[in-house]
């Protein structure tokens, strides 16, 4: 049985992170296991407390959940330590899973940074390189490219060079690499830019009304995972994520957005 392997952070108000990551398991039907990277308190308002898992640990939650299974497809959100970083790193490397799908968590939505400043060059350098699919927001291609994004025009450069980045920090065997830039904090419609090295594609969503809940972008890098444990292909599994966040905003009929 194909699995879909999890490794992100606790939020125990259930809004983002690992919760939101098994319940998109769930709402799209593939069996998941996880790991978790690090402890929170937190609510819609702020972050209380960061607990980040020792990586010895970490790497046995990996080790001891992977065993005898075969994990086609990985989600990895927050990892706050270098320690950890280089942990998982090291474990998918020795994996060597199908697909990875990043979801860069730097901040959180209350504005707490998720990252230690010392981990921030080793997730760029050793375990973004390794991804298949990365899906920064706005704040984190900011970070990631150097270059203030803030539009579609910005997105489309922003994304160019973090594909340009990856490919060389990876190395020239690297043929499957797709970064899509989230624009769901721009004014109006909600566009997502995605890059795969030769051309540009664009996803766009009418805003929804109404504040949107907390935690979609968490839900929206597992259920690219989610569906490519299904074997779908890459741009079918992004369309398919895409209409499965649409319906969890719009909040018809999934888990509810209890956050
Ligand atoms: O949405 C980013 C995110 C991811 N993972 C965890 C979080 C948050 C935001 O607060 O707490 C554990």
């Amino acid at each position: 049985m194909k699995y879909l392997l999890i490794i992100a952070g606790s939020d125990p108000s259930g809004g983002a992170g690992v919760s939101a990551d098994l319940k998109t398991a769930s709402d799209i039907g593939v069996p998941s296991i996880s790991a978790i990277t690090a402890l929170t308190a937190q609510d819609d308002k702020e972050v209380t407390a960061i607990h980040p898992t020792p990586a010895d640990v970490l790497t046995q939650q990996l080790s001891t959940a992977c065993r005898g299974k075969e994990v086609y497809a990985v989600k990895i959100g927050m990892i706050v330590t270098r320690a950890n970083v280089r942990a998982v790193t090291w474990f998918l490397k020795t994996l060597n899973p199908r697909y990875i799908v990043v979801d860069p968590v730097f901040y959180s939505t209350s504005g707490a940074a998720l990252i230690k400043a010392d981990a921030f060059t080793p997730f760029k350098q050793i375990l973004l390189p390794i991804a298949t699919v990365v899906t920064p927001n706005l704040a984190e291609a900011t970070a990631l490219a150097g270059m203030q994004v803030a539009g579609i025009e910005t997105m489309k450069t922003a994304a160019k060079v973090i594909y340009d980045d990856l490919i060389k920090l990876h190395g020239a065997s690297k043929n499957e690499l797709f970064v899509i830039i989230k624009g769901g904090h721009l004014e109006g419609d909600a566009i997502d830019i995605l890059y795969d090295g030769s051309k540009y594609h664009s996803f766009d969503s009418p805003r929804i009304p109404g504040k949107s809940p907390r935690g979609t972008g968490c839900r929206f890098a597992s259920a690219i995972a989610a569906h490519l444990v299904k074997g779908e292909d890459i741009m079918t599994a992004i369309n398919n994520a895409k209409d499965y966040l649409n319906k969890y905003i719009a909040g018809r009929g999934l888990s509810s957005p209890n956050a």
